[in-house]
């Protein structure tokens, strides 16, 4: 689209948005704030760089061939490169400990240091980014028998203890590198298939390994800690040790974030509804914003109803400043970059959408106790011009306005990915 076109629609949408008391200006400032956290592991299909891991036993399931994949650290980094560069507006890249750069050597979970994690750090710093992280609690032979931080075998439980610790101190010297704290996101796939006959052992097992690892006080400046739960997974169909009333107990009683993952809950329950109810108690919420598509819980995410009610409830509740916003789904049987790219900007336009709510004039039918209006004019909220508004702001941003980051990624798929085999 023509520069002028973009300028003059922004200026209608602009006049239109006014009228209904919404500032287009005030809502683009707010939307520039908002930094999302690009999940390294789509680039990848949570691959890593550890020569043995593989995805077994890990409850999670990544489908399709899509060629092009990223073999290195070098790679995943020039391909991030490309989707932030499609990406209005400046973002964080999350990390997870498969991700180390060790050389030639290899060094087990529980040895990682910093120091397998400088390059990332100077990458991210040259170019302004924050970074997130996560250990890697599955790929690995002690993941092996469906149990990491809550195993029944002490040395198992040690060891991931052990590495859960590490990791915390590398997500500190990730915070104090990039002068913005990083959030560490402990997720474990410890479950069973099966009915289990001990639920309570598990579970008061994971509960002191937690303790455990959180005991070294970090400064909250660079460093906060979160915590993921899940309904089930694959192979841990019928019992999810880290569950959501176990977290969300434990995130409450010690001061952590809980991680809400979109695609962890029943099919039919959203986390929207969720937001204001767990910000009675805790201060910071990180979001993993996926997308459930039947078993699977990490399709790519779009511009659909759930993420316009996430993103609608964290501008309603002026949430914004006390939310991490994390993507996490991983596709393989399409572009990665594209992948990544479709899954922001979708993101980003739910904000936007949500910062252009007429909620002055909403909140006054509310209170007025007119549901009637209030209902009407949700439903006219969504035919206003907010395509002109996203346009002008990708231009703002130099980033490709409409489908013109499409090409880019075609060209960068001809230029770059087909060379990897
Ligand atoms: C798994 C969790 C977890 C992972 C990533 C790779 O169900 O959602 O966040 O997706 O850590
Ligand atoms: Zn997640």
């Amino acid at each position: 689209m023509k520069k002028q076109s973009v300028e003059k629609a922004y200026a209608l949408a602009c006049e239109q948005y006014a009228d209904a008391g919404v500032d287009c200006e005030k809502a683009l400032r707010r939307l520039k704030s908002i930094a999302v956290s690009l999940h390294c592991w789509q680039g990848d299909d949570v691959g890593g760089f550890e020569r043995s891991a593989s995805m077994e036993g890990s409850g999670l399931q990544v489908t399709g061939g899509y060629p092009g994949r990223a073999r290195t650290a070098d790679e995943l980094r020039q391909d991030l490169d490309k989707a932030l560069s499609l990406i209005p507006g400046r973002h964080r890249v999350n990390l997870h400990a498969i991700y180390a750069e060790t050389g030639s050597h290899r060094v087990d979970r529980n040895e990682l240091a910093p120091e397998h994690f400088a390059r990332w750090m100077a990458w991210a710093r040259t170019r302004k980014l924050g970074l997130d992280f996560n250990p890697t609690f599955f790929a690995h032979p002690k993941a092996a028998a469906g149990f990491t931080l809550s195993s029944a075998d002490e040395s198992v439980r040690r060891f991931w203890v052990e590495h859960g610790i590490a990791c915390r101190r590398i997500g500190a010297t990730m915070g104090q590198k990039t002068g913005t704290p990083c959030v560490t996101n402990v997720w474990i796939p410890d479950g069973t298939k099966d009915l289990p006959a001990d639920r309570r052992g598990p579970r008061e097992r994971l509960q002191q390994s937690l303790d455990e690892i959180f005991a070294e006080e970090i400064d909250v400046s660079i460093h906060r800690d979160a915590i993921e739960g899940k309904l089930f997974g694959i192979g841990s169909e019928s019992y999810v040790v880290g569950s959501h009333e176990f977290y969300l107990g434990y995130a409450v009683a010690n001061d952590k974030l809980l991680c809400l993952d979109a695609g962890h809950f029943h099919p039919t329950e959203g986390i929207a509804d969720k937001l204001s109810a767990v910000f009675c108690h805790l201060d910071e919420v990180l979001l993993h914003v996926s997308r459930g598509v039947r078993w699977d819980s990490d399709h790519v995410v779009i511009l659909n109803d759930d993420l316009r009610a996430i993103a609608e409830e964290l501008v309603r509740g002026d949430y914004l400043g006390r939310v991490h916003i994390g993507l996490d789904y991983f596709d393989a049987s399409i572009n990665r970059v594209a992948a990544w790219t479709i899954g922001c900007r979708a993101l980003l336009k739910a904000l936007l959408l949500a910062l252009l709510e007429p909620a002055a004039r909403l909140r006054a039918a509310e209170r007025g106790g007119d549901t009637t209006g209030r209902l009407a004019l949700m439903e006219e909220a969504k035919s206003m011009p907010f395509g002109a508004v996203w346009d002008h702001y990708c231009l703002k941003q130099g980033a490709p306005v409409g489908e013109a980051w499409l090409a880019e990624v075609r060209q960068y798929e001809k230029t770059v990915l087909s060379g990897r085999t």
